[in-house]
């Protein structure tokens, strides 16, 4: 038994190092690619630029998804009431930013996969894993990022444990490359990337220079941006060519997901509808016209989707904290609130003490003046400062103390 395994292993040995020859033999080697752009003061800025990009996207990420699973540790405010359309913005814009960075930087390093045929040592190998997992992984995040916030789910996997796990491991390798190639890269960034003798080094340099592919790579990252910030900076709106949602939709915000679609547009416009809210010290069931008699209050609150949209709109309605104290719930009380979806990810959500205190936390009935049309959530839904989209319930039916 032990024998056959070793004469097993010895041939697949020797057929590993025919293989290895024959690539030698026949195979490109790094140096047959001689174009300037294959460069490590190229690939060393353009990685800085990435590796930043990517750190940017990696916390806001982390942020976004510890404030849809909070933790004890974990504390979000509500203040500033823009907060989570700042970091969630720009969770997406560096990740849009990173795409042509990524693109750019692959293309100045790939003719290494040419130059090291032999395996090598452990460590060695490590290395090229890590390299490998980090290409995986940074070009599955940012596509599956892209079709997400393009509202296209073509994979049978749930997207955000998936972009989740993977964030970490795209970090992780991103901190081995960057130890690993640390020399490389401070030696390629103190080199300056058109050196006066550079005409020395061979043949006069054709083409496009170094200079000119890095800041090619920057304005493409740049327009990437500029093509989609307009979904959450409206005064950019117009230059948003590719922006997915750029404010149009009723009473001027958009709708991810609409009454019709959630199944609940009977259930919406029933007279019969009440709100029943739930605590220590009782029920309410409360119908539209109690609702619009207790007291009102405007709040300007944007909507900011954990896809990087937002929109801000005048919402009209009862505070939260008044119907928690209705029903004697405590200063650090967290409600519950359900939605009249029979199914579906969204149609559960809490609301932590902080925020259920918070004054501009409301049951809104009304948007820019007018009842909420039927996709917002009539006949009514939750509106909270600094919470992602997918928090902000609509079509309430339950609030429960827990
Ligand atoms: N019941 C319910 N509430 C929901 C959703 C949903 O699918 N069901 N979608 C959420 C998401 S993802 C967002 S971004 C906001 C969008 O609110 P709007 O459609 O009024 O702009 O509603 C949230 N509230
Ligand atoms: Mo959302």
């Amino acid at each position: 038994m032990g024998r056959d395994l070793g004469s097993a292993v010895n041939a697949l040995d020797g057929l590993l190092d025919r293989l290895r020859t024959k690539i030698d033999e026949t195979g490109p080697r790094t140096t047959d690619f001689t174009s300037r752009w294959h460069d490590e003061r190229v690939a060393a800025r353009i990685g800085a630029a990435l590796g930043t990009c990517f750190t940017v996207c990696f916390v806001t990420g982390l942020l976004s998804h510890f404030v849809q699973h909070p933790q004890p540790w974990f504390v979000w405010p509500a203040h500033p009431a823009s907060l989570y359309r700042y970091t969630q913005g720009l969770h997406v814009l560096t990740g849009i930013a990173a795409v042509p960075l990524l693109l750019v930087k692959l293309w100045t390093v790939y003719p290494r996969l040419f130059g090291v045929p032999r395996l090598g040592g452990p460590v060695r190998m490590l290395e090229r894993a890590s390299v490998a997992a980090l290409v995986a992984s940074a070009l599955f995040q940012l596509l599956t990022g892209l079709q997400n916030i393009a509202h296209w789910y073509p994979w049978g996997f749930s997207f955000p444990p998936v972009h989740y796990a993977l964030a970490w491991v795209s970090i992780g390798a991103i901190a081995v490359h960057v130890a690993v190639q640390l020399p490389a890269i401070r030696l390629g960034l103190s080199r300056p990337l058109q050196p006066l003798g550079d005409h020395a080094e061979g043949p006069p340099p054709e083409g496009p220079s170094r200079r000119w592919l890095l800041g090619a790579a920057l304005a493409g990252a740049a327009g990437a941006v500029l093509a989609t910030a307009g979904q959450t900076v409206s005064w950019l709106r117009w230059v948003s060519v590719l922006a997915v949602r750029t404010g149009e939709g009723p009473q001027g915000v958009p709708v991810n997901k609409t009454a019709r679609g959630a199944g609940v547009l009977t259930a919406a416009t029933d007279p019969g509808w009440r709100l029943t809210v739930t605590g220590p010290g009782g029920t309410r069931s409360l119908s539209l016209a109690d609702l619009t008699a207790l007291p009102q209050h405007d709040v300007d609150l944007p909507i900011a989707c954990v896809e990087g949209w937002s929109a801000v709109a005048t919402w009209t309605g009862v505070r939260v904290r008044d119907l928690a104290d209705a029903v004697g719930a405590g200063p650090d009380a967290s409600l519950r609130f359900t939605s009249l979806q029979a199914s579906g990810g969204y149609r559960v959500s809490e609301l932590p003490a902080r925020h259920v205190r918070a004054a501009e936390s409301l049951v809104a009935l009304r948007v820019g003046g007018e009842p909420l049309a039927l996709d917002h959530g009539y006949p009514a839904r939750l509106i909270a400062p600094s919470r992602p989209g997918v928090l902000q319930t609509k079509w309430l039916s339950r609030i429960e103390v827990i």
